[in-house]
């Protein structure tokens, strides 16, 4: 049975699930996400009428949620790479670092970038600020986390990266990581060389017309 992936390659969710499925080279079927598709668009709905995506098809199983795909191919499609490690307290510094990377660096650089594409008079400055502040914050904190670390929880690559990869990669662009924050500057370096999520990044650059922000020439 193919497994079947709902999902847009700029996205930066479904990005976190990409670099997951290439790091085991896991095999599965694209349903792109696009106004091209219009039948893929009323699967997905009918499918999961919250619409958020990615969304994974494992025949008649329908798993939400980009922190729940990544666990569910651990258990099910396992790949020379362990996402989630076997032992329960690496685990639980795993599930933090990709709760962290998910709530408190894509949230608020997902705000920004919403607010950004409502019309002028329905924009929330309280909002936007508060999100950028949050982001600062965040970065601070993850400086301090990432001094001693070459991967988010500790030696090896993770769960918890393959949530700081799309996060970092988008956050940057929205929120400058100012040049104080040298270790997460390399980390995102290190992110961008890591080959599972280099191929997703190279995969969506046709798309970066459509970053609201206007993408930077970098990267
Ligand atoms: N918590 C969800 C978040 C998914 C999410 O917000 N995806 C974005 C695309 S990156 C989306 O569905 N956006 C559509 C919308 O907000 O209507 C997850 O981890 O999968």
């Amino acid at each position: 049975m193919t497994l079947k992936l709902y999902a847009h390659p700029f996205s930066s969710y479904c990005q976190k699930v990409l670099t997951a499925l290439y790091e085991n080279g896991t095999p599965f079927e694209w349903r792109t996400l696009s106004p091209e598709h219009p039948q893929v668009l009323e699967e997905f709905a009918a499918l999961w009428p919250l619409r958020r995506f990615p969304l994974l098809v494992d025949g008649t199983r329908t798993v939400t949620e980009s922190t729940i795909i990544i666990e569910y191919l651990g258990l099910h499609y396992p790949g020379p790479v362990r996402l989630v490690p076997e032992d329960r307290r690496a685990a639980l510094d795993v599930r933090g670092m990709d709760r962290f990377f998910d709530l408190y660096i894509s949230t608020p650089q997902q705000k920004i970038v919403f607010d950004s594409m409502r019309p002028e008079a329905e924009r929330d400055p309280r909002g936007v600020a508060e999100a950028r502040a949050m982001l600062d914050t965040a970065y601070g904190w993850l400086e301090h986390t990432m001094a001693g670390r070459a991967w988010a929880a500790g030696e090896q690559f993770s769960l918890a990266d393959c949530a700081a990869a799309p996060a970092l990669f988008y956050a940057d662009w929205t929120h400058r990581i100012g040049p104080a924050f040298e270790h997460v500057i390399a980390y995102r370096r290190r992110l961008l060389a890591r080959p599972s999520f280099a191929r997703a990044v190279d995969e969506a650059r046709p798309y970066r017309p459509l970053f609201p922000l206007g993408a930077p020439q970098r990267d």
